[in-house]
């Protein structure tokens, strides 16, 4: 299965890779549908990821984003990323589109990752929408996570609330620059996905459930145009049936053994 996999894959013009929170789980991240664990364990991600949960408990969403993001700033991309980046090398025609919240592909040498749901790293303002800096201090929400990952202390459910930054302009709250449920996506970058997908001839999806709309959609449409859809995660997912080829197992073990397998002998 590798085999066809590699063929189709040297063969290939133009290449959307499509990927979810299971691409930098091997980096240390958590996927978004984990239990979460420590600190985090009594909270649903989807019910924290909602304007909703912003506008009755600010301090807590923020909280919680700040932590992932010191977690994504201590991590490294993996070998997946760094295969990524190898695939957009050899094919000039490659787009990446990810779902993930992390700065990993960029970190990896991947040029310009399309953005479906926003960026840890992207902070603004929730009443005028001005971007606000990213906070140079994070070290109370790391102390409290490494602590609790630890074990070492039994935190108060207040140790976990973090208040907002206020915003300079309108004295707004600042909230993550992230696509939350309800929520329209960056619509210049869902049309660039769409549009890549509808034009591309092979999408590798990796590391996503596949289903969360409308991002979901993006594999269907390159399915529907005509392209192949190789879906690279070690459980079966909403994309199965979408996908003609399968590879069971993980980003940070399959992608490198794709690129070794499509260019032998090359980086
Ligand atoms: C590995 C691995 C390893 C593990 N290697 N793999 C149509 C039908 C039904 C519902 C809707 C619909 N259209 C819209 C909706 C509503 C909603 C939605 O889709 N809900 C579904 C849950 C049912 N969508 C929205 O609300 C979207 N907005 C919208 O549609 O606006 C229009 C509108 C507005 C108002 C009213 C109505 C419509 C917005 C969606 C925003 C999603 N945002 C989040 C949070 C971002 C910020 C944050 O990170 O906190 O994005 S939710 C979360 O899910 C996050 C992820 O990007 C996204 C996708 O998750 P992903 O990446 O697939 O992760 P997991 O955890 O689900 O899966 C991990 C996978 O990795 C698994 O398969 C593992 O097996 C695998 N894996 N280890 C490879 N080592
Ligand atoms: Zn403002």
């Amino acid at each position: 299965m590798l085999e066809r996999a590699s063929e189709a894959l040297r063969g290939a013009q133009r290449v959307v890779v499509f990927t979810g929170a299971g691409m930098s789980a091997e980096s240390g991240i958590p996927t978004f549908r984990d239990a979460m664990t420590g600190l985090w364990a009594r909270y649903d991600p989807a019910e924290l990821a909602t304007p909703q949960a912003f506008r009755a408990d600010p301090e807590l969403v923020w909280g919680w984003y700040e932590w992932r993001r010191a977690l994504v700033s201590r991590a490294q991309p993996n070998a997946g990323h760094v295969a990524v980046a190898a695939i957009e090398a050899h094919v000039p025609g490659t787009v990446v589109v990810t779902q993930n919240v992390d700065d990993l592909h960029e970190r990896a040498g991947s040029s310009a990752p399309i953005r479906l749901h926003g960026s840890l790293f992207a902070p603004r303002c929730s009443a005028c929408a001005a971007p606000a800096p990213v906070p140079a201090v994070v070290s109370t929400a790391v102390s409290i996570g490494t602590l609790a990952a630890d074990g070492d202390v039994d935190p108060e459910p207040e140790g976990q609330r973090l208040a907002p930054p206020i915003c300079t302009g309108c004295g707004g709250l600042v909230r993550p620059g992230v696509v939350w449920f309800g929520e329209s996506l960056p619509a210049d970058a869902l049309k660039a996905a769409v549009d890549a997908a509808a034009r591309c001839d092979l999408l590798l999806a990796v590391g996503t459930s596949g289903v969360v709309y409308p991002a979901a959609e993006i594999p269907e449409v390159a399915a529907r145009h005509g392209a192949m859809v190789i879906q690279i995660n070690p459980q079966p997912t909403a994309l199965d049936g979408i996908a003609a080829l399968n590879l069971r197992g993980s980003a940070a073990s399959v992608l490198p053994a794709l690129v070794a397998a499509a260019w032998p002998g090359q980086k």
